[in-house]
């Protein structure tokens, strides 16, 4: 049989499953869903296989993927893999490089437990698109979101099946409109909490939600807050996802690129081994 040894942690309610051994890059796609999907897992679990680094300098490299696909990055998922790294004993307090598909990001572990995601440049590619009868920003925060907050829905969590639905035909309609790379799309509205200064509601690409406030899709939105001369570079910006759990942010004005950095804790929920018996008819996922 073979075996596969995860740790899973959750970084403000969203689920990252850090693969440590057992499966390599080329492999991957044979076992992607059967360690995300039933009967082992869930749709919204993210999945964080830990690969060799390329780069010296790196403590670690890692490939993100869901019930669907790879991801290019991953913020909730990076907070959740610095978290592991830090349960397991490989890493403590202080700045670590760890290698992604889109770029090297920087994290910082404090002495607090939470984490900080040094992310990926990011950037607004079209403002004020019309699609699926709203309109909104298309940007880049290490995946593609479009950002759209005059959806006219309620963000709480008895709507997420209206809400999912809507952010599902925003997408097939901001595709259709001339940007197919659209994979994530990300409904704002006023925060619930005061002390923040927004809400949102975020589509995963294989149609689940996400249940943090979205590092890369925080990132999109620091982006498009730039570009609208909204947010000043070092000035704070708490993003508040749909359950109500916070990340806090802020972006550098660089010589490559706006760089956001984006502030959250994850928690150790489990410790276990994967385990495939050739005889199980739903061993590859349900
Ligand atoms: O935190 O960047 C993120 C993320 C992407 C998909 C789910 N979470």
């Amino acid at each position: 049989m073979k075996r596969i040894p995860i740790i899973d942690s959750h970084t403000g309610g969203e689920p990252t499953r850090v693969v440590l051994s057992g499966v390599t890059s080329d492999e991957l796609e044979t076992y992607r869903r059967a360690i995300i999907c039933e009967p082992r897992g869930h749709e919204v679990v993210v999945g964080a296989l830990l690969v060799e680094p390329k780069d010296a300098a790196c403590a670690a490299s890692v490939i993100f993927f869901n019930n669907v696909g790879l991801l290019g990055m991953c913020g909730h998922g990076m907070i959740g893999l610095i978290t592991t790294l830090k349960y397991l004993g490989r890493i403590s307090a202080g700045e670590h490089r760890i290698e992604t598909p889109v770029g090297i990001v920087t994290a910082t572990l404090h002495d607090d437990d939470r984490v900080s995601i040094r992310n990926v440049p990011s950037y607004r590619k079209a403002k004020a698109v019309k699609a699926g009868g709203v309109t909104g920003d298309v940007a880049w925060g290490g995946n593609w979101f479009f950002l759209v907050a005059d959806h006219g829905l309620e963000l709480t969590l008895k709507n997420v099946p209206q809400l999912t639905q809507a952010s599902l035909a925003m997408r097939e309609a901001v595709r259709a409109a001339g940007y197919p790379e659209v994979d994530h799309v990300e409904l704002f509205g006023p925060p619930h909490d005061s002390s923040n200064h927004s809400r949102n509601f975020v589509l995963c690409p294989g149609g689940e939600y996400d249940r943090s406030p979205c590092g890369t899709g925080t990132s999109a939105k620091l982006a498009c807050l730039a570009a609208d001369g909204k947010l000043v570079p070092g000035d704070v910006w708490r993003q508040e996802s749909i359950l109500g759990s916070v990340f806090e942010c802020y972006y550098e004005s660089t010589e490559n690129g706006l760089i956001p950095t984006i502030t959250g804790q994850a928690f150790i929920t489990a410790e276990s081994t994967l385990i495939f018996d050739s005889s199980d008819p739903f061993q590859f996922g349900i």
